[in-house]
């Protein structure tokens, strides 16, 4: 599996013929998604609920995406020490990411990564994401379940609240409630939700929990199985994976055209021209780009 994985993330040339014979045989994991602020409690709740699918039989696989922003140096090395209680267990498996280098974007990677994991008999695969960015919402789009994970008095006050953290989550997990004001962020999430849009068929449960005591996990992973119950054969399941299949073909196309053109036509002197030259208002941005795309016989040039 490491090494399918890693072959993946190079973009080796045999990792097409791989993931098209993987492909075959997934598409029975349940993917769940899990994002929040950096240090909400993610890795915690996950060694914790990764044990609970453990219990219940389930085999588990565990995608640790490291933003490697300079701020958060060492994510992985504490994700490591937060699931040492995993890293023996034979029915689990870690895998930590980074999204530095990822040309296209973390989520077409660790889409890929989490169709290894099921491949290979993962019954349940949790991607954790760190929510500060774009990578959160690229991510809900992979997943099958996306929960949103808050904190008391960290700033996660409902006025607060990132308009697209919102329309990802199908789940709320008040994590660190056996801290003050728990409560609060449970009454205004309420509030926030009774006024949302949201699908008919599902309204986002709200879970509490303490992740270091395990406190409201059991409850955690039954709304998550109601929530798979819920879309497994409904409309609305029907609808999510179909829009999800299409963004991920749009996604991959995307992919595919930025990097033939930025194999064939970028280097860094080159860019850096081209920069310099935008400035000075010698050239205009757009002309340049389909200059390239016709020289990667792509595009039909400027006019
Ligand atoms: N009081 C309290 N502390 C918690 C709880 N859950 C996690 N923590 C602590 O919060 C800190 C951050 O936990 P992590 O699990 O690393 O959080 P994370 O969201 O994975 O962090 P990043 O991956 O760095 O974004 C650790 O010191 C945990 O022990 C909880 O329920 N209550
Ligand atoms: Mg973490």
């Amino acid at each position: 599996m490491a090494q399918a994985i890693s072959s993946v993330e190079r973009k080796d040339p045999a990792s097409v013929a791989l993931l098209r014979n993987l492909f075959q045989r997934a598409g029975k994991a349940y993917v769940i998604g899990i994002t929040g602020a950096p240090g909400a409690g993610k890795s915690t709740l996950l060694e914790k609920l990764a044990g609970e699918y453990r219990r219940h039989g389930m085999r588990v696989g565990i995608i640790a995406v490291d933003p490697t922003s300079p701020f958060s140096g060492g994510a992985i090395l504490g994700d490591r020490i937060r699931m040492q209680a995993l890293a023996t267990d034979e029915g689990t498996y870690i895998r930590s990411m980074a999204t530095r280098g990822q040309l296209g974007g973390l989520a077409p990677a660790a889409r890929d990564v989490a169709l290894i994991l099921d491949a290979a008999g993962c019954d349940v695969v949790f991607v954790e994401t760190v929510g500060v960015g774009q990578d959160e919402v690229e991510v809900a789009r992979l997943a099958d379940a996306t929960v949103v994970l808050l904190v008391p008095g960290m700033g996660d006050d409902v006025q607060t609240f990132k308009a697209g953290v919102m329309e990802i989550a199908d789940l709320f997990v008040i994590n660190k409630a056996d801290l003050p004001g728990a409560e609060r962020v449970e009454r205004d999430l309420n509030i926030l939700l009774s006024v949302a849009p949201q699908p008919a068929s599902w309204r986002p449960a709200i879970v509490k929990t303490t992740a270091t005591s395990g406190e409201g996990i059991p409850e955690l992973r039954e709304a998550l199985e109601r929530f798979r119950a819920a879309t497994e054969q409904s409309s609305m399941g029907q609808t999510r994976r179909r829009e999800n299949a299409r963004m991920h073909l749009l996604e991959l196309l995307r992919q595919s055209l930025f990097e033939k053109v930025a194999r064939e036509q970028f280097d860094e002197r080159r860019i850096g021209e081209y920069v310099e030259a935008i400035l000075a208002r010698r050239r205009d941005p757009h002309s340049i780009v389909a200059e390239m795309m016709q020289a990667s016989g792509v595009g039909t040039g400027p006019e």
